[in-house]
């Protein structure tokens, strides 16, 4: 290496206010791909009461670029002796009181290649300015609870960029001639305050599909769907999704949009998933553009959430923003829970709670467990790039609805119009959105707090102990909060463990808990290490379902057996408790395989009751009331990455063999019913045009799940390209081609050749093309992967495309990427040193599955801290990589 200096670590017990303020600011950009001039005009005044100098801060972009071509203060150049300027900061040492500073400066777009700042993408030019871009565009008080009022000129060549776009309202748009040449110049004014995290520019040549929306109180809102003049007809989800969102934020939190435009503009280099720039969110194409022969329904629904979670920011997160960084959560776990809870709304409820669940499970959980687990309100960062993780937004989101589940929704309610009302315009913290739920609840919120505080997931344990005589059900809970980095103690967590006992038809039992009637239904508080519960005036044993809806993000240990599995997988009616009793039946089934194969054993073959209760749950796919997405759900056999977790270390290939036997014996056994159950989907969906509804989407998956079950017969393949013949929308021709690519088989190469002849002038179809051979289990799919890094079609510095490839082999085929060899790992860290050199958040992302090498066995483990090592030895490593990489190696 190595780096000449440790990078600085920011601590949350340091944060002190500012001592001064930007009431507004005035930026001029002369624009063009190759050079760019910004002029900022700041109107700054110093915060009463405090001293000392004004510290803007102010960083080169990639190319060290960004140079500072004049200064000057109230228009008059001040001394040098008045000023400093450093690599990232321009110090003004004694500065007036209030006063206009201005500066002018030279940026080079197109050499940005780590998208954020201002950067160029096709031949258009954007913004990302979260968390901290903004300073790579002008100098300023780059910091969320500075927050100020935004005018934006913006002066390009028409015909190069005919739309010009800046938050807020526009003022005017004139068409000039500048020293001989046209040049389009747009005011765009925003009339609220807002931290410079929040600013956006876009230049680019683009069509909007336009609509628009009326406010619940009569406001006019003109909205705009921006992409590329061919990609228009890939609109109408987006747009549908963004009008959706505005009335369900009405109807559901009371919030109403605040300007007279909303423009939404799609960008195919993106980082992230998109941007809440007030009035100008930005998007990655793939959370824009769908139509059924391109999008799947993960797709379309990938792109309602985003579409909603941006649009919700402009309340939880714009209009009452962070003070710091440390409150990331603030805005981003309120605001998934807000977009959560918009998908059940307009979807499936129990549907998107059990995926929410899995995604929490297989992403957050693992981080968690890991050498970067971190509170949901962190302590301390090196790199605030590093903490958009799922622990800030997923977990932050479970801590939310622990709110909603505790509180009920009525008073719930009254505590975010409290915090909206309280807070509007201001920079707070996780902490005074609390107080707004313990105000209107009279509880105390204190021990629930330890939810931002505590990292590591708590595991709770449950037993029940049944006393005949007395009729009474004791249930035993308690909790255990694991050690993570930095936190050896932990103190227990309040643990809402909703709580229902079912009598022998599957029929909810009243409760009395511990002498109380509580309903049918209650909510237990696990407030110690250890609580016992007494629940009376039972005449017969039921069955308690604990934990219902997943009421807290925690690991649960109940001492079912397999009759009271069973039993649930039958009656329960919450549905997530159900689908997670099938799920706890494939598991221990598997378990017990995984381990025969360890020994050099055949893996075991389903017990009778497995296979009837398959055979059972599947038939009910006939009858008139059945829930197809459901079965799908609790059908699925957990995959690799949930195998992994409940093992000691993470053995994948034991693992991979184990499940493989599973579902071919189930396809075997079963392949009458799963022909039936093919046809009576088959009616509904066969010969009729797409449509993205809750059931159509369900019977999708159902059927791809069963399709992919007789994929592992001997007539497998031909089954497959059946499906392939007849699919209907990308859903199922992705299903088929995903099982098509685990094959060696001629008709592969067929239907990639046929889909890249097809698709290869789409950039998303493309990232499929990659993806689906990235994530094939075959054996040479590693080398397939390396092949692939040389075709035409790939970049390292498109981040789709990489995504595409690198991290899906890496976070999405742990049977491949973990090969013996630890070939994967050098071809991960290989990638990683690459794109370090460019675009660091990027290569920080990536090289996650290097950091859990905990989870593996010792040989492993060794190629994989290697690995990390060479990764950080890259001269000129990043601070965003370094953070990780040495926190893992810790
Ligand atoms: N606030 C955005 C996430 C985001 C964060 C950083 C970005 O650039 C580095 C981009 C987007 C959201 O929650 O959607
Ligand atoms: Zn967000």
């Amino acid at each position: 290496m190595l780096r000449d200096a440790t990078p600085k670590t920011i601590r949350l017990a340091e944060y002190t206010p500012p001592t001064f303020t930007i009431e507004r600011v005035a930026l001029t950009f002369d624009l063009d791909v190759e050079r760019t001039e910004v002029e900022a005009e700041l109107l700054i005044s110093r915060v009463p009461g405090t001293q000392g100098p004004l510290v803007l801060n102010g960083d080169a972009d990639a190319e060290g670029s960004g140079q500072l071509l004049s200064l000057t203060i109230d228009g008059v150049v001040p001394a040098q002796t008045a000023w400093s300027l450093g690599g990232e900061a321009l110090t003004l040492h004694a500065p007036p009181d209030r006063f206009t500073l201005t500066t002018r400066r030279r940026l080079s777009p197109s050499k940005n290649k780590a998208f954020e700042g201002l950067y160029a993408s096709g031949s258009g030019l954007f913004t990302q300015c979260e968390a901290e871009g903004f300073r790579r565009i002008t100098w300023f008080l780059d910091r969320p609870d500075v927050m100020s009022i935004y005018t934006v000129t913006l002066r390009a060549d028409p015909a190069r960029f005919p739309v010009l776009l800046s938050n807020g309202n526009p003022v005017s748009q004139t068409d000039e001639v500048h020293e001989g040449k046209p040049r389009r110049v747009a005011v765009w004014h925003d009339p609220h305050k807002k931290p410079c995290y929040l600013f956006a520019v876009v230049a680019a040549d683009l069509k909007a599909r336009h609509d628009t929306f009326t406010t619940q109180s009569g406001q006019h809102v003109d909205l705009n769907v921006w992409v590329r003049p061919q990609d228009l007809d890939q609109t109408a989800h987006c747009m549908d999704s963004l009008k959706k969102s505005m009335r369900w934020d009405e109807t559901r939190f009371g919030r109403e949009y605040d300007l007279k435009v909303f423009n939404l503009v799609a960008v195919s280099d993106f980082n992230m998933g998109a941007m809440e720039n007030k009035g100008l969110n930005i998007f990655n194409t793939k959370f824009v553009l769908a139509r059924p022969d391109t999008a799947t329904d993960v797709d379309f629904a990938g792109i309602e959430g985003v579409v909603g979670h941006e649009y919700f920011h402009n309340w939880s997160g714009n209009r009452v923003t962070c003070r710091d960084w440390f409150q990331l959560s603030l805005k981003e776990g309120f605001t998934v829970f807000r977009d959560q809870e918009f998908s059940a709304d307009v979807g499936s409820r129990a549907v998107k709670r059990i995926e929410e669940v899995r995604r929490l499970r297989s992403l957050q959980f693992p981080e968690d467990g890991g050498p970067t687990a971190h509170p949901v309100r962190p302590d301390s960062y090196v790199e605030i790039s590093n903490f958009y993780t799922v622990t800030i937004y997923e977990k932050g989101a479970e801590v939310v609805r622990m709110g909603l589940t505790l509180l009920g929704p009525e008073v719930f309610r009254k505590g975010t119009d409290l915090y909206f009302a309280r807070h509007d315009g201001q920079a707070v913290t996780t902490d005074d959105f609390v107080a707004c739920l313990a105000e209107v609840s009279g509880r105390d919120f204190s021990q629930f707090k330890r939810w931002y505080t505590q990292a590591g997931t708590p595991t709770v344990s449950s037993s029940s102990e049944w006393d005949a005589a007395k009729g009474t059900l004791t249930l035993t809970l308690s909790q255990k909060v694991p050690a993570t980095p930095g936190q050896p103690e932990k103190l227990p967590m309040l643990v809402p463990v909703t709580t229902a006992l079912l009598g022998p038809s599957g029929a909810r039992l009243p409760l009395v808990v511990d002498g109380v009637q509580r309903g049918d239904e209650v909510v237990l508080e696990l407030t110690q290490a250890t609580q016992r519960f007494v629940f009376s005036g039972l005449t017969q044993r039921p069955v308690p379902s604990i934990l219902r809806g997943f009421s807290a993000p925690v690991l649960l240990e109940t001492d079912d057996d397999e009759a009271a599995l069973l039993f649930r997988l039958a009656h329960d009616d919450d549905a997530f408790n159900r689908v997670e009793a099938g799920q706890e039946l494939f598991l221990r089934h598997l378990l017990a395989s995984v381990a025969q194969v360890q020994v050099n054993e055949a893996p075991l073959a389903p017990s009778k009751a497995l296979l009837d209760a398959t055979q059972t749950a599947l038939s009910s796919a006939l009858t008139p009331t059945a829930d197809p997405a459901l079965l799908a759900l609790a059908l699925s056999v957990p995959g690799l990455d949930v195998l992994g977790d409940r093992l000691p270390w993470a053995d994948y290939s034991s693992a991979f063999l184990a499940r493989e036997h599973l579902i071919a014996a189930l396809a075997q056994a079963l392949t009458p019913l799963l022909e039936q159950v093919d046809a009576h989907l088959s009616k509904s969906l066969d010969g009729k045009p797409y449509r993205f509804a809750p059931d159509d989407v369900g019977r999708r998956s159902l059927r791809n799940l069963l399709v992919a079950w007789r994929a592992r017969l001997d007539d497998g393949e031909a089954v497959v390209l059946e499906h392939l013949g007849r699919a209907g929308s990308m859903t199922d021709t992705q299903a088929a081609l995903a099982l098509l690519c685990s094959s060696t088989s001629p008709a592969r190469d067929q239907a990639l050749s046929t889909f890249y002849a097809t698709w290869k002038a789409e950039a998303l179809m493309m990232d499929k093309w990659f993806a689906l051979q990235a994530t094939s289990t075959r054996p040479q799919a590693l080398d397939d992967v390396m092949a692939l890094v040389k075709h035409e079609a790939f970049t390292l510095e498109n981040p789709n495309r990489a995504r595409s490839l690198v991290a899906a082999l890496a976070m999405s085929n742990p049977l491949r990427f973990h090969e013996a060899s630890g070939r994967g790992y050098v071809f991960l860290a290989d990638q990683v040193r690459a794109i370090d050199a460019f675009n660091p958040q990027i290569a920080a992302r990536f090289l996650t599955p290097l950091t859990r090498w905990k989870r593996q066995d010792p040989p492993r483990q060794a190629v994989m801290k290697r690995e990390l090592q060479r990764i950080l030895d890259r001269e000129g490593c990043s601070k965003d990589v370094y953070e990780l990489v040495t926190k893992s190696l810790a």
